[in-house]
């Protein structure tokens, strides 16, 4: 190492080293999502520059080693010397610690949200990382190992005047993170969210490491208008545009983008800096309150609304809503457990000026999705109100008969939850097998006759009227809802089992989305399985093999040999196995394939419009989902 390094330079190899030494506290974690979270950490800083008006293109390549490129077209890291550090101020940028943007020609940042500490804390954590600079017909380059600089700042060749921005490339150090490839759909996801969140930029994500590159390319000129069309997609929309407000209050720039379809689930999505905040917060809050005032206002003026009917409730003006709720702001709070909740107040009060105002206009401006607005509304308040009583009833009931079980429902005989499962099982005659195959200490059955509810088309009277739907919730003991109570669960295991053909993938689908609609808790804490079973039965010289799929029955074959002796069926449904088959196959603890249900937070408007899409009328997208629907369940053997 150099010794010409004064104070200054020992100073910040401190700060980078103790980013070394506690990665976690500054990038959150270094699993695959601190790895994926470098990339953002870079990308964030050319997004910075587009909303500045500075650029409007960025290109991420991931390259074959698993290293990243992050190419932007705006004005360049500026290189010039910054006169406190006395070094070019890149230097700066990448070797001072939450250096974050306040160098050279201010007003820069509105970012620094959940981990924005810049890139200083992807130079610590990378092996390697170069950056370059088009600036002023000169090319710039400087590189870095493991935080430390290498060389000054030089120049390497020559460009057109014309060109400039930043290109960075870097290399996460795999002795900090637990592992280093970079997943392409991930980094998609977020790529087109931030390309959603920021209108007029195009950005390209480019994967260098298969033959034949792949590459998704976003570019949105609505912004969160299209997000919402997105989000929407595979839905019946009750009114063609999207409802766009946007606006700026008390230095909080506010953007939300709004539209009804004809399902029952509300979606409201929020964003802080372009991050997401799954758990709401003030702008949500906001949000909703100008929401209900103004519809309600809007409906008791022009007599919707009679004056000897109650208010509309937030819930029953939200319902088959989706919405996309952007803030801006200088300094923001995040609270609650995971800090994904906003808590300035300043945020609330500009969400709820903005949507009030505007929302207001755009009513009296559009009497036609006015009316349609509110009478969707009205007729949610009628529903919710038959559901109340339904419910009601259903609770009196079960405290009389104390929790009286399904009569389908073979109960188990381990009262421990932590000892049992329950199989949901498709049909009465898989029901009846699966019956006389389980173990009868610890396994449950529930069959369910053909066709499942699809809790998307119906609202909560017909809901709670369902027999099907009634019987797993007095079977599973936890309640819906609000009344929801994880601690009352009777099994630790839920496994869907259905067979193994599209209509079984479409009941097992109508399965999840009931449960990810009214149990999501399930989900989330990994109570909620499929069950796999086999698709092929090989015989030979009265030993019997099981595949799973097309390719371990070619390699079965490939072992026992290929000739006439070998009898091979294939099963096209559970019917077909007798009980000792069924318990072999799919039931047994020791021999069986259970996937886990996935459910990833991150993932929450994506696995929306999965559900969406297929229950929703439209066909295509249907098939198309049951061919990509292995990405739900994490295999898992046990
Ligand atoms: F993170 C990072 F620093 F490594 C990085 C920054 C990575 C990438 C790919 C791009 C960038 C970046 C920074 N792109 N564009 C900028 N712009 C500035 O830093 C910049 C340029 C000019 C002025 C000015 O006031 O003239 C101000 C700034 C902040």
């Amino acid at each position: 190492m150099s010794t010409e390094y004064g104070a200054d330079q020992i100073q910040i190899l401190e700060g980078l080293e103790a980013v070394r030494k506690r990665p976690g506290m500054y990038i959150g974690s270094t699993s695959e999502r601190g790895l994926h979270h470098l990339v953002y950490e870079i990308v964030d800083n050319s997004v910075d520059e587009a909303l500045a008006g500075c650029c409007d293109y960025i290109e991420v390549v991931i390259k074959k080693d698993n290293s990243i490129q992050v190419t932007d077209n705006g004005r360049g890291i500026p290189v010039g010397i910054n006169s406190k550090a006395g070094i070019p101020a890149v230097e700066v940028v990448f070797t001072i610690l939450h250096a974050g943007g306040k160098f050279g020609g201010g007003g820069y940042k509105v970012s620094g949200g959940l981990h924005g500490v810049g890139a200083s804390v992807v130079n610590a954590l990378s092996d390697w990382l170069t950056v370059e600079i088009f600036h002023e017909g000169s090319i710039y380059q400087q590189e870095y190992r493991r935080g430390k600089v290498m060389y000054p700042l030089k120049v390497i060749g020559e460009c057109e005047k014309e060109k400039t921005g930043t290109r960075v490339c870097f290399k996460p150090d795999a002795t900090i993170f637990e592992d280093t490839v970079y997943n392409y759909d991930t980094l998609k996801h977020r790529l087109r969210e931030m390309a959603f969140l920021t209108k007029n930029l195009k950005i390209v994500l480019i994967d260098e490491r298969e033959e034949e590159p792949r590459k998704s390319s976003f570019h949105y000129k609505g912004g969160i208008k299209e997000f919402v069309q997105y989000l929407n997609k595979g839905k019946t929309p009750l009114y063609s545009e999207v409802i766009y407000c946007e606006g700026s209050r008390e230095n909080v720039q506010v953007e939300v983008a709004m539209q009804h379809n004809d399902a029952y689930n509300e979606g409201c999505y929020c964003f802080v800096n372009n991050i997401n905040t799954p758990d709401g917060g003030t702008h949500l809050e906001g949000f909703k309150r100008a929401l209900t005032k103004t519809i309600n206002d809007y409906a008791r003026k022009n007599k919707l609304l009679k004056d000897s009917e109650p208010n509309l409730s937030g819930d029953d003006i939200r319902e088959g809503l989706t919405a996309v709720i952007s803030v801006k702001i200088e300094d923001p709070q995040f609270e609650g457990q995971t800090k994904q909740k906003l808590g300035n107040s300043e945020a609330r009060v500009a969400v709820d000026n903005v949507v009030s105002e505007q929302l207001t206009y755009y009513l009296e401006q559009n009497p036609t999705e006015a009316k349609i607005i509110c009478e969707k509304s009205i007729l949610s308040q009628r529903a919710r109100e038959a559901a109340r009583k339904a419910r009601e009833m259903t609770r009196r009931k079960t405290a009389l008969e104390d929790m009286a079980l399904p009569g389908k429902l073979a109960d188990c005989s381990d009262r421990d939850p932590a000892n049992c499962e329950i199989f949901i099982v498709e049909g009465d005659s898989a029901g009846g097998s699966a019956k006389s195959a389980r173990s009868r200490a610890t396994q449950a059955i529930l069959p369910l006759r053909g066709k499942i509810l699809n809790v998307e088309k119906a609202r909560m009277d017909k809901i709670y009227a369902n027999a099907e739907i009634r019987a797993m919730i007095t079977a599973f003991g936890t309640g819906i809802h609000d009344d929801f109570d994880i601690s009352k669960l009777r099994y630790h295991k839920i496994i869907i089992m259905t067979d193994a053909d599209v209509d079984g993938a479409h009941i097992s689908n109508l399965l999840l989305t009931f449960l990810y609609r009214f149990m999501p808790d399930l989900i989330k804490e990994g109570y909620v399985y499929l069950a796999q079973p086999p698709l092929y039965k090989l015989e030979r010289n009265k030993k019997v093999w099981y595949a799973y799929n097309d390719d371990e029955l070619a390699a079965i074959l490939n072992e026992v040999g290929r000739d006439n002796s070998n009898k091979i069926q294939r099963y096209k449904g559970l019917g077909e196995m007798d009980p000792e088959q069924l318990w072999e196959t799919t039931m047994d603890p020791e021999k069986r394939i259970l996937n886990r249900v996935q459910y990833d937070e991150s993932l929450a408007s994506e696995l929306d419009i999965t559900f969406t899409t297929l229950m929703g009328d439209q066909v295509e997208p249907r098939r198309e989902f049951i061919e990509a629907n292995a990405r739900f369940a994490e295999n898992l053997d046990i």
